[in-house]
């Protein structure tokens, strides 16, 4: 059956963009999709129909994209990526249209509150953080760039839990983001795919008799696919992220059903949906549980797949897919796909073993984004083998011909051999994903220069000696159409008076700024636009937590995971310090300062949730204390994510970026707030090292140990007793904590962390402690000059330039995808593909 090739006048309700087509649109939407009459709207209603009004003027950019790539089998990245951390999508997808104003100002002469509604978006919480928000900004300057992409991942139904705090403590609530309905994403279950697990393997003889190897597997579940269109910025490329939904297959219930195991059947299909029921909410560790492994495997294997369903619509031949993709592998997590790609391509396409091998390098490559060990993923081989044997056997052989090639290369070098084995077999047996990564990958690349460098002398260092021409670096950027214009007008306004609209999509041109810096007027216009972002927080914390701020005092903000490695704590004793120095002399002269604080710990990681409580407890006694005289506030923002980092980025006079030296890969937090006009206070760690090099050091609050010299300070052996001895400023904040001042009397409830610190102290506070003491210091004084502060605030934004992800995907299409723009057409009405 096919539909003549009719050309179909579109109705300005759906695509008109008056101001007047605009309000029709929306009072349509709101009655023939949500069906209310706006008597009985909510305003959950008048968000969806907004919500479709948009969707419905993106529908021909989508449709275009698909028939253009498919017209010129265009070469397609795929992202794959556990996590994609998108945030709400209406903003967005206004500004990338080019309508937010029009929009805003139709909702708004029908006499409803654009910006309410905008606020009324929850959003898809499919990421921990750093990593699946990195994801996300890499999708939208793909689409901004022209590239043809599909990002591939799982729709989970619970992303990351929402944060309470009660007493203190970390509360984790379930995440139900699809109660009211999802109006950004299409199911499409005409390609739902068949994912098999378990079971065991068999050889065969084919029809010309020669040995294959098949699996057979013991059960299944189906990968539906969920679509969500993934716009570029003022262009009309419209991509799609890809979410797959765990299903039971249809008819899994039979057999059950008809001996009467009725139970049975309906259990089996719970199991079936429970590998996409929820987001595993940690950042930087591992989850060793076979359902992660699972939800691994799904997705990967769902999304190649699909790939070559695609090639074969295309009619491409197998041999060519590595032409047709470029995959990524964002971390280990999809790292799985190497040896899916293997079977796919030698026991369903019947490709030979070498053939396909070079197809499967020439199409990965991996990226990495961490050095913690403990993030490190490694599977059993026990449990590997229970899920995935046809996998094990191809890993085997994989690792087989790997170790024949490392064996002449590196000649009579065991432990070398060992090393980089896909297989572990120091004591109890596993398989390691980077090194399986690595293997099958042509490319694999660091997230920032340090990061880079240290995974070539560490963690990676076997694999970079052998093949060192795979090795590069891909420093971190984020999107500024999210992290400026969508969340910070005022500034985006003021920047485009001066220098035009042109640095929204090249950004180094915001280098144009640094004429301004002696204009009086545009500093004092900078200064006042920062003053009133801080207001607008101030008040909501006013509202939220009863606390009032003063928009005087330096906003001083540490927005990201809680986790030791990136020290909250020594911000805590920074604090404490402070309070101490007030107590000793209450008419003090000090900078007043906010300090702000949010993020999420993982629920299984007590320290971190200990940590969330010291602040809740700090702030407490500080806040109330006549003493300080609201010269300081501490307040722990909960339930920190996407949505409120938009207000959270814009009012930051200071950014705190503290993590020990060689731990944080990269941190992009780091750029959005610089973006928006904070200066920095960090140590030379991650992309803070590039950052601080735009910046120019005299605009950077540079404090602490290097990460050689922290590796130097362990390898002769840490001594964090001996810091504590010599530093009475130290010793009173951590006698202050141990006695219970800040707990009420009870000496027990922060022991673990005092204890921790005193006897072991495994991110080295104490070693930096007296150099980021001094350093706040500078920046307390450097405040007081608020025409100094507001150049330096000025340079921060001019010289970011850089940080856009815009330059990190450019890079990553020359240097790793080789992949070309590909401008979509546009057309008037549209028609049906021929
Ligand atoms: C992370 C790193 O910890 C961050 O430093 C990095 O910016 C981010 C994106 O590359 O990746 N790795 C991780 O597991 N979670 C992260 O946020």
């Amino acid at each position: 059956m096919q539909l003549r090739n009719e050309l179909v006048r579109v109705e300005a309700d759906r695509t008109g963009t008056t101001i007047d087509n605009l309000k029709r649109a929306f009072l349509e939407n709101l009655y023939y999709v949500q069906g209310k009459p706006p008597a009985l709207a909510t305003l959950n209603d008048y968000y969806m129909a907004l919500a479709h009004t948009v969707r419905d003027r993106i529908m021909q950019r989508w449709n275009n994209s698909a028939i253009t790539y498919t017209e010129n089998q265009s070469r397609t990245v795929c992202y794959l990526s556990a996590e994609f951390l998108m945030g709400p999508h209406l903003g967005n997808n206004l500004i990338n249209l080019g309508l937010y104003e029009p929009m805003k100002q139709a909702i708004d002469e029908l006499g409803i509150n654009f910006d309410e509604l905008i606020e009324e978006e929850g959003e898809p919480g499919l990421g921990n953080g750093g990593l699946g928000r990195l994801a996300a900004c890499y999708l939208d300057s793909l689409a901004a760039l022209e590239i043809p992409t599909m990002g591939y991942g799982i729709r989970y139904e619970f992303g990351i839990f929402k944060q309470d705090i009660r007493d203190g403590w970390q509360v984790e609530i379930t995440d139900k983001w699809l109660r009211n309905g999802n109006p950004w994403e299409l199911a499409r279950p005409e390609w739902t795919v068949s994912i098999p697990f378990g079971g065991h393997t068999e050889s065969y003889r084919n029809s010309q008799g020669v040995y294959r190897a098949r699996w057979v597997p013991a059960w299944e579940v189906k990968g539906v696919p969920y679509d969500t269109p993934t716009l570029g910025y003022k262009v009309n490329t419209a991509n799609t992220l890809r979410l797959w939904k765990a299903e039971a297959p249809e008819s899994f219930d039979f057999q059950a059903f008809n001996t009467g195991d009725y139970y049975g059947a309906v259990n089996a299909k719970v199991v079936s949906e429970n590998i996409t029921k929820v987001l595993y909410p940690n950042d930087d560790e591992i989850q060793g549980k076979v359902l992660r492994l699972q939800q691994q495997f799904f997705f990967v294997s769902c999304s190649l797949q699909d790939m070559i369903r695609i090639m074969k619509g295309q009619k491409i031949p197998m041999e060519r897919f590595h032409e047709k993709f470029a995959v990524q592998l964002n971390d280990t997590h999809p790292a799985i796909a190497v040896a899916e790609l293997m079977r796919l391509l030698v026991d369903q396409e019947f490709l030979g073993w070498d053939e396909a091998w070079a197809i499967t390098q020439n199409t990965l490559a991996y990226t990495n984004h961490t050095l913690l060990p403990e993030a490190l993923e490694r599977w059993q081989i026990d449990l590997f083998r229970d899920l995935l044997p046809r996998h094990l056997e191809i890993i085997y052989e994989i690792n087989q011909r790997f170790m024949d090639d490392v064996r002449v290369k590196f000649i009579d070098d065991d432990a070398r051999l060992a090393r980089m084995s896909l297989i572990d077999e120091s004591g109890e047996r596993y398989v390691r994903m980077a090194n399986l990564a690595c293997v099958g990958s042509h490319a694999i690349n660091g997230v920032a220069a340090l990061h880079s460098e240290l995974l070539k002398q560490t963690v990676l260092k076997d694999f970079y000696e052998y093949s060192p021409e795979k090795f590069s670096n891909k420093t971190n950027g984020v999107t500024p159409r999210r992290f400026m214009v969508l969340s910070n007008p005022r500034l985006t306004q003021l920047i485009t008076d001066r220098i035009g609209s042109g640095w929204i999509t090249d950004l180094e041109q915001l280098r144009q700024l640094e004429q301004f810096i002696d204009d009086p007027a545009f500093c004092q216009q900078w200064r006042s636009i920062k003053q009133a972002i801080k207001q607008d927080l101030a008040d909501s914390i006013q509202k939220d937590y009863g606390v009032d701020v003063s928009i005087d005092s330096i906003f001083d903000i540490q927005v990201k995971r809680i986790h030791e490695y990136k020290r909250q704590h020594l911000n805590l004793l920074h604090i404490i310090t402070l309070y101490n120095r007030i107590k000793a002399n209450p008419n003090i002269d000090i900078t007043p300062r906010t300090f702000l604080f949010g993020g999420k710990a993982a629920p299984g990681y007590f320290m971190a949730k200990l940590m969330i409580k010291l602040v809740s407890a700090v702030s407490e006694v500080i806040n109330r204390d006549p003493d300080v005289r609201g010269r300081i506030k501490v307040v722990f923002l909960k339930n920190y994510n996407v949505k409120f980092a938009q207000h959270v980025y814009p009012a930051a006079d200071l950014s705190e970026q503290i993590s020990t030296a060689g731990k944080e890969a990269s941190g992009t937090g780091n750029m959005k707030f610089a973006m928006n006009g904070a200066l920095t206070i960090g140590t030379l760690d991650g992309a803070n090292v590039e950052i601080m090099e735009q910046a120019g050091e005299e605009n950077f609050f540079l404090f602490g140990l290097t990460a050689e010299e922290v590796r130097e300070r362990k390898a002769r052996g840490y001594d964090p007793k001996a810091y504590y001895n010599a530093n009475p400023n130290l010793q009173l904040v951590i006698d202050r904590i141990a006695s219970g001042f800040f707990s009420h009397g009870d000496k027990t409830l922060f022991q673990p962390i005092v204890d921790n610190l005193m006897q072991s102290d495994p991110y080295l506070l104490f070693a930096d402690y007296q150099s980021y003491v001094e350093c706040q210091d500078r920046v307390a004084e450097a405040y007081r000059d608020q025409d100094k502060w507001t150049r330096m605030s000025i340079l921060n934004a001019a010289r970011m330039g850089m940080f856009s992800s815009d330059r990190s995907i450019q890079e990553y299409c020359d240097d790793i995808w080789n992949v070309k723009p590909v401008t979509v057409k546009e057309t008037e009405g549209f028609c049906s593909a021929t």
